[in-house]
């Protein structure tokens, strides 16, 4: 096995790491030697099963399938579905947002309420809704009509294409991208590439990067719009990271997942007297709910619950032998926690009837029943921490504290009132350009090395870092989410900080408020009367895995954003697919991808745009 210092950068991932090889305990790294190497052909992306004349692989003795298809035509078809499956799942959890709020309306549900009705009517007038002497039931209702619009058919563009900047919605007119709906551009993306249908590498490119700019700028942005109305909008506020985040003498419980749908429910059964005075008698001193992966930065970013750690994580914090029960809604959930939860006294507990887990104890929640099943999941937990061996406790290290809370709603007020002193601040140099970090982890890199090392070399160059998903955890293990991080950030940038008292590197929640660093990209465009490929700002999925992340990065690309990643998606063997995604796009759609797993060469890419993007704004550089 590869020694513990290889696989993360972390001290309490290689001390679990460390006892999960002391008592047999498998993880993702284990298998993923098992794994390598990988198949050539699956990697390269020439592979093909959408149908049984096949399945076809191309190699230069047969480079085209029984169909005829060629490596352009598979591997762009390959992606396109791979692209859909990650716009669905955020889409699709933004779809579950507009429901609650239905439930809200129609009055089916107590357990949720409106938190944040100011926002609600910000959104409709800025859809065009009517708001002035409406009740706010009456404005959300007609809200929820057009958020359900926007996954159907009926309209030629999602409703919040009226924040893209007038030149990017006629560039995306022009070139057949403009998102029209989710669920449409979806399954147009499984028509197309059933076999015989788009066999034009290049078109099928340009209709993946539409269903990925619907999940942008509808799927995500509902969600992430509405878990705001529904939940509150994140405000600035102090928590801590990392595995210490996990109590010896409390009852743990660990949410897991996307959709603070279910997560906020159980944070309010923890919160309740009766089940503390549960958990007191039980002989602990309370009940600790703490999060992973993206179900936890959403309530880190609104309740200041503090996260245990991100998806490499997700195994180890099992391993603490500390945690009562893993409650997951959906996305990102490694069935591996089942088997690692079976050599522990954990229960893992699925609660959507969409992401089921072969040998977890099941919970139908829906929003009429989620208080109520969430305080039997809680009582659960409490009862299983009379059946923690303590001689297999050990939670490593001490937790790290955080800033967190930075929506576009904090960072206007912030700044007090407008953008203009963020505008300000990057005419004059101070703060040169921003990049927002986002995405996973993956065990083919050394957790997080890249995550924290590309923010790190950002912030020395006073390029402002927004981090969001699973590079959060990393960025605030290392420290950088504090406002005294600043000192590690070069003069502009640590001025600007210390003047706000707000850290180089911004939480801005989790993977589908990527759609907040989309809006502010926008908002500043327009402040600009610039296109967004204009501005002097960049993506990176360092570390990224997921379906989901494809799927972002893809949006950011068409929406003008130029973008790195740490490795490339299964397309290398195409040239044509490569040569678009590497540089064709940036004739389109004036950004680009760039791939480079070296996170200080990557800094310097983007420091080249940087200057480049500020010259041609008359910035300087
Ligand atoms: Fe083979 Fe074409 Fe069928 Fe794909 S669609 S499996 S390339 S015959
Ligand atoms: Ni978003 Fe990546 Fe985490 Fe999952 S939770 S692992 S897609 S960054
Ligand atoms: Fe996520």
């Amino acid at each position: 096995p590869r020694p513990v210092e290889a696989l993360s950068i972390w001290e309490d991932a290689r001390a679990m790491l460390t006892k999960a090889r002391a008592e047999g305990i498998e993880t993702a790294h284990e298998r993923l030697q098992q794994q390598t190497p990988h198949c050539k052909f699956c990697e390269l992306g020439v592979s093909c099963r959408n149908c049984t004349m096949g399945p076809c692989k191309i190699t230069p003795k047969a480079p085209r399938g029984v169909c005829g298809a060629d490596a352009d035509v598979i591997v762009a078809r390959n992606f396109g579905r791979f692209v859909a499956g990650g716009s669905a799942g955020h889409s699709d959890h933004g779809r579950d947002l507009v429901e609650v709020l239905e439930s809200i309306v129609e009055g089916s549900t107590s357990d949720y309420r409106i938190t944040d009705e100011a926002k609600l009517r910000r959104i409709a007038a800025e859809l065009g809704v009517t708001v002035e002497d409406r009740s706010t039931m009456d404005i959300a209702a007609e809200l929820i009509d057009i958020f359900y619009a926007d996954f159907g058919s009926r309209k030629k563009e999602v409703a919040f294409l009226c924040r893209v900047p007038a030149k990017r919605r006629e560039l995306w007119d022009r070139l057949g991208m403009t998102p029209r709906g989710v669920d449409r551009e979806i399954a147009e993306m499984m028509h197309r590439t059933h076999m015989g249908c788009d066999n034009d590498a290049p078109n099928t490119l340009i209709h993946a990067a539409r269903t990925a700019l619907a999940d942008g700028w509808a799927g995500s942005m509902i969600g992430t719009e509405l878990s705001d109305v529904i939940f509150g909008t994140p405000q600035p506020s102090m928590s801590h990271a990392n595995l210490a985040a996990i109590k010896k003498d409390k009852v743990n419980i660990l949410v897991h997942g996307h959709n603070p749908v279910v997560s906020e429910m159980i944070l309010a059964a923890a919160r309740e007297p009766a089940l503390i005075a549960e958990a007191e008698a039980m002989g602990a001193q309370g009940i600790n709910v703490a999060g992973l992966c993206c179900t936890g930065n959403e309530l880190l970013m609104r309740q200041g619950i503090p996260m245990a750690g991100n998806h490499l994580m997700t195994e180890l914090a099992i391993v603490t032998g500390a945690v009562e029960a893993v409650v997951v809604d959906y996305q990102c959930i490694m069935p591996s926690l089942v088997q690692i939860a079976g050599c522990y006294h954990t229960l893992f507990i699925d609660t959507a009837q969409k992401a089921r887990f072969t040998g977890a104890v099941h919970f139908d929640i829906h929003p009429h029943n989620a208080l109520e099943q969430a305080r039997e999941i809680v009582r659960m937990a409490v009862q299983a921490y009379a059946r923690r061996d303590a001689s297999r406790v050990q939670i490593p290290g001490e937790p790290v504290n955080i800033m967190t809370g930075f929506s576009n709603e904090a960072v206007i007020a912030a700044l007090g009132g407008s953008l203009d002193p963020l505008v300000q601040a990057i005419a004059a140099g101070d703060i040169r350009g921003a990049v927002g970090i986002v995405g996973c982890n993956n065990p083919k890199f050394q957790q997080d090395s890249m995550n924290v090392g590309l923010a790190k070399e950002l912030i020395k160059k006073d390029i402002l870092v927004l981090v969001t998903g699973c590079v959060t955890t990393a960025a605030g293990k290392a420290g950088l989410l504090l406002p005294e991080a600043a000192e590690q950030a070069g003069p502009g940038l640590r001025k600007i900080c210390g003047a706000l008292g707000i850290p180089p590197v911004l939480h801005y929640g989790s993977c589908v408020d990527n759609s907040r660093i989309l809006q502010l990209c926008a908002a500043l465009a327009n402040a600009l009367g610039v296109d967004i490929s204009d501005l002097p700002v960049g993506a990176s999925s360092p570390e990224w895995y997921s379906e989901k992340a494809a799927a972002i990065g893809l949006y950011a690309v068409a929406s003008g954003i130029y973008t790195h990643l740490g490795h490339p998606p299964h397309i290398l063997g195409s040239q044509t697919v490569t040569d678009l995604a590497v540089s064709g796009l940036e004739d389109l759609v004036g950004a680009s991808f760039f791939i480079e797993p070296d996170p200080v060469k990557a800094a310097l890419a983007f420091d080249l745009r940087i200057r480049a993007k500020r010259k041609a704004l008359g910035l300087g550089e």
